[in-house]
């Protein structure tokens, strides 16, 4: 089925669709306004979108994704070198949203109160519709293509594994511009025809006051939310607690469950692959564990050896999957695609894990260092590095992701320089990437500790950032 089929024919225009912060749209009026969007993108070859958390970006991708144009989710809060190099390398043509000085492609505003009843040409579920950017451990972020095809795998997949249908509501805050709050979060709730509430922001005071059935968030929210008794009470009408993007600590766990009643469910996926393990609504929801293969995915553990690891509960791989939710490639890197994906249609996820004999997945860790996971957020500790080595008191640096009981991890840069100041080295990074790349704290040092080949010793700083 065609990833918008459900956005067609008759559709209801009574109640609301979608809801961002104080601003709903009907289906019909979303439909209506997308298509009006269609209209204008339509025979672009990729089309930037200023992704903030606006009942327009919501119609501006559902009218890429009617155009079959691929859409470019930009984050709101990246700095302008970040937004150059996702505009040159998508090579959108257009740019939908408010004008920007920086911005140099024709803007074409987008309103969520325009009509257009113009017939679409169908759209081809095989080629691109999303191109999402996301870190690498090294250099600057990579454009993950993905098909119609492939979003509409992994969100049957996931309505399947939780039971999800029209008679949700689905209630969150997360960001436009990633795969857990665009794709899960709004293609998911069109898809499968649930009502949308987004809160703008994942404060655990909004989740509380929107009434849902369906709730999602990344560790940090459901952590904020345990700290919070009364918004704790509102989550009384849930029926499933999603946690995902990183790992959720299983005191998070036991806290949502006893406070709430429900155990919260797990997922585990990539921008890559989008969501390919979960726990089941009417399955075994186990802390630290994140579930089963969705429907049509496939997964296996890599030894270091190099052969396949059992599937016994305790010993480790890196983690490959198969299956139809894997993206296309990355835009305009092939030799990037070829090192994670085999020639057999396997990727190489970079994630530790131990599977058990009832197929059962855990996640005990990432491979590299170099990839931190800071409030769900993806970061490269080479792209933060390369920022501040711009800044001309920095000569080295190095980042690490130190333990945080709040984000997961926390950004912190060690830096070797002279007049170093922490915080307009921090203000230099939020203004060069984004502002959610910044590291928390910088640590001006006389020397990075390296091995007897000049390697910097990231393990070191990790274990020393972590303990002060
Ligand atoms: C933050 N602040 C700072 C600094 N860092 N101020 C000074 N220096 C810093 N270094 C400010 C912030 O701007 C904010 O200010 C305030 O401090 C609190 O910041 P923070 O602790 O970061 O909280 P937050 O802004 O509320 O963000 C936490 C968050 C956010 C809401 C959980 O990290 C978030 O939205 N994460 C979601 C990421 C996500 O969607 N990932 C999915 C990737 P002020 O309050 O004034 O603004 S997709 C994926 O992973 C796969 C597919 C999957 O499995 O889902
Ligand atoms: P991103 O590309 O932003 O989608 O981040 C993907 C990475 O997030 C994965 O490779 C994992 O390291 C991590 N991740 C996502 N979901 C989970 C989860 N439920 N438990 C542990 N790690 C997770």
């Amino acid at each position: 089925m065609p990833l918008l089929s459900s956005l067609s024919g008759e559709l209801d225009d009574s109640a609301a669709a979608v809801t961002v912060g104080d601003r709903s749209v009907s289906r019909e009026q979303l439909l209506a306004a997308a298509t009006a969007v269609a209209t204008e993108v339509a025979g672009a070859s990729s089309v930037a979108i200023d992704a903030r958390a606006e009942l327009e970006t919501v119609v501006a991708v559902t009218g890429c994704l009617l155009a079959g144009v691929p859409a470019v989710p930009v984050p709101p809060d990246s700095g302008e070198r970040e937004r150059q190099h996702l505009l040159a390398d998508s090579g959108a043509q257009l740019w939908l949203g408010a004008p920007r000085d920086d911005v140099q492609v024709p803007v074409v505003p987008v309103d969520a109160r325009a009509r257009s009843a113009a017939s679409l040409p169908a759209v081809d579920e095989d080629a691109p519709a999303l191109i999402v950017y996301t870190s690498g451990t090294t250099g600057a972020p990579k454009g993950v293509v993905h098909s119609g095809r492939s979003v509409a795998a992994c969100l049957d997949g996931l309505a399947s594994a939780w039971q999800w249908t029209a008679e949700d509501t689905l209630v969150h805050g997360l960001p436009l511009f990633h795969v857990h709050g665009l794709v899960l979060g709004v293609l998911g709730a069109l898809r499968v025809g649930s009502p949308l509430v987004h809160t703008v922001r994942p404060t655990a005071q909004g989740y509380a006051a929107a009434p849902g059935t369906l709730y999602f968030g990344v560790p940090t929210v459901w952590s904020r939310m345990c700290d919070d008794a009364t918004a704790l009470q509102g989550l009384a009408h849930a029926r499933l607690l999603v946690s995902g993007s990183a790992p959720l600590p299983v005191s998070v766990f036991q806290t949502l469950a006893a406070a709430t009643g429900k155990a919260p469910i797990e997922r585990y996926g990539m921008t890559e692959t989008l969501i390919t393990v979960s726990t089941r609504f009417d399955g075994e929801r186990r802390p630290g564990w994140v579930g089963t293969r969705l429907d049509g995915v496939r997964t296996r553990l890599r030894a270091e050896s190099g052969a396949l690891a059992p599937h016994d509960g305790t010993s480790m791989g890196q983690l490959e999957v198969h299956g139809p939710t894997l993206f296309d490639g990355y835009l305009n890197a092939p030799e990037r695609t070829t090192e994670v994906m085999g020639d057999d249609g396997w990727f190489a996820t970079g994630d530790i894990a131990v599977i058990d004999p009832g197929g059962f997945h855990r996640i005990v860790g990432r491979e590299s260092v170099d990839l931190i996971k800071s409030g769900g957020y993806r970061i490269g500790a080479g792209e933060v590095e390369h920022a501040l080595l711009v800044h001309p008191t920095v000569r080295e640096v190095a980042v690490v992701g130190v333990p945080d009981p709040d984000l997961g991890q926390r950004i912190v840069a060690y830096v070797v320089g002279e007049g170093c100041d922490e915080k307009t080295l921090i203000d230099f990074v939020a203004t060069t990437l984004s502002v959610h790349k910044r590291p928390r704290a910088v640590r001006v040092v006389s020397a990075l500790p390296r091995n007897e080949m000049g390697k910097v010793q990231k393990k070191a700083l990790m274990a020393e950032g972590g303990s002060s």
